[in-house]
């Protein structure tokens, strides 16, 4: 393996608000990150393909569920260490960081949190080990931001309940072992089931032809009368809370995430700035490279201020919804904004496979659409502004 060159960004000195142990187990998802998903990434990429077997590495090596508690099979840890986590997989690849936000935020979580003491026995464990893979499924095919209109429904048959409908761009849906679904019951009111790979009546087919997230698995969850038996209900929660609590976390997990994308495209665009020269100069040296690095080094330090004042809010069970919207928004922008003018950096080598900028700038698309539009968490702010709900 080649020498590791990256020389992640902290001009505000952020690693100062970190414990030994945050920083213990940052180093040890990016040594991992280097030694396993460097390699293979971009092949994975171009190849559309998810390296399934990674998926179990990282559940062996903590990084599924790590602020799950140790009795349920996670490691116990802080919100700031699962953001660290999140941010080293990222720079890794989007597709990783997907894999485990949806393992740990919309899988786990729920179950923990929403769950029956028999349910968290029976699930956390092995999706902590990785040995089981899960999936969240609230999009539906006609309801996206509006998931309150959902139409996939339960139905009350005396010992059991019959499941019908269709939920669509599932992440993990066509290698998922479990779903956690969330559907209406004959009241209207929002349930959450799990639903088991091989149930009668249950699909997931795959969605083909994305440019985006490619080395990372989506599909669809279809629902045929679905028999579901009643101890797999989420008994302790009712109404659209239930998923949106779970989109806290994931949400929160993505502002974190981001930075490590971010952080890669400015680590390659700097070093290559410095050896590559036009005019026999360093391209480093032009004053218009130098306001793309100063940006997008000014817009990085915020995102990770940001980001780490949110984590000590959320250790703290102090961050707000509308925080946790807002630092989505601002970080995945920052993001978005830094992998597409640090491409241009690169001249003709940023559009190849041999730099990661396109491939994190690809990914940021989606990012930039799931788990809440970048106009819904806007107006989500603007509600939080004003007490009146743009999006009604
Ligand atoms: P609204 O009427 O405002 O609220 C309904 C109920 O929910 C409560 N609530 C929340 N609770 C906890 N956390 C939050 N963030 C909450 N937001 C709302 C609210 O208090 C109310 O409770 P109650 O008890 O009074 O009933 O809801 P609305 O239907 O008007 O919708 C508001 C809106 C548009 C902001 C919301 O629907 C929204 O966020 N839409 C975006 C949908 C979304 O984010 N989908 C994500 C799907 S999962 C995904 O993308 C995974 S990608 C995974 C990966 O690969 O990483
Ligand atoms: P729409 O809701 O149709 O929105 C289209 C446009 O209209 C957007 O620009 C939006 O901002 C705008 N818009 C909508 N409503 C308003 C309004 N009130 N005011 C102003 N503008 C508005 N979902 C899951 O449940 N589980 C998953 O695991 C999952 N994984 C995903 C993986 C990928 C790769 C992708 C791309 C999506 C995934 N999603 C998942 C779905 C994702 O959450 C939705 O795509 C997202 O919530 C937006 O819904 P939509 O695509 O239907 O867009």
């Amino acid at each position: 393996m080649s020498a590791d060159l990256y020389n992640p960004p902290d001009h505000f000195l952020v690693d100062d608000l970190l414990t030994e142990e945050h920083k213990m187990i940052r180093s040890s998802v990016r040594d991992w990150v280097n030694r396993s998903v460097k390699p293979i990434i971009e092949d994975c990429y171009e190849k559309a393909v998810f390296p399934r077997e990674l998926a179990t590495e990282m559940g062996e090596l903590g990084f599924l569920g790590p602020f799950i508690p140790a009795e349920y099979g996670g490691a116990g840890l802080d919100y700031i260490s699962y953001g660290l986590i999140m941010q080293e997989l990222e720079r890794g690849d989007t597709g990783l960081r997907s894999m485990a936000s949806v393992q740990t935020s919309l899988v786990m979580y729920p179950i923990l949190t929403f769950g029956s003491e028999d349910q968290r026995k029976k699930y956390l464990p092995s999706l902590a080990k990785g040995k089981m893979i899960g999936c969240f499924g609230l999009t539906e095919p006609d309801h996206g931001s509006d998931p309150g209109s959902m139409i996939t429904n339960i139905k009350d048959k005396g010992d059991h309940f019959i499941l019908n409908g269709a939920k669509m761009w599932i992440t993990n849906a066509p290698i998922a072992d479990v779903a956690v679904v969330w559907a209406k019951d004959e009241s209207g009111i929002v349930r959450g089931v799990i639903v088991e790979r091989g149930q009668k009546g249950f699909t997931t087919p795959e969605t083909h032809g994305k440019w985006s997230l490619r080395a990372s698995v989506t599909g669809e969850l279809v629902f045929d009368d679905v028999v579901v038996p009643k101890e797999h209900i989420l008994p302790y929660v009712r109404g659209l809370k239930g998923p949106f609590s779970c989109l806290n976390s994931a949400r929160y997990g993505i502002a974190w995430g981001v930075i490590g994308a971010a952080m890669d495209c400015y680590d390659a665009a700097l070093r290559y700035s410095l050896e590559r020269k036009q005019f026999g100069k360093p391209i480093a040296s032009f004053q218009l490279q130098q306001k793309k690095l100063a940006e997008a080094l000014t817009e990085i330090t915020k995102a990770q201020l940001l980001a780490w004042r949110l984590g000590s809010l959320r250790n703290e069970a102090k961050a707000t919804p509308a925080q946790i919207s807002m630092a989505k928004r601002n970080n995945v922008e920052m993001a978005l904004n830094i992998a597409r003018e640090l491409r241009q950096i690169m001249g003709a080598m940023g559009i190849t496979r041999d730099f990661p900028f396109m491939r994190h700038m690809m990914n940021l698309e989606s990012v930039i659409t799931y788990e809440g539009t970048h106009d819904v968490h806007l107006l989500i702010t603007g509600n939080e502004i004003t007490g009146i709900p743009a999006f009604k």
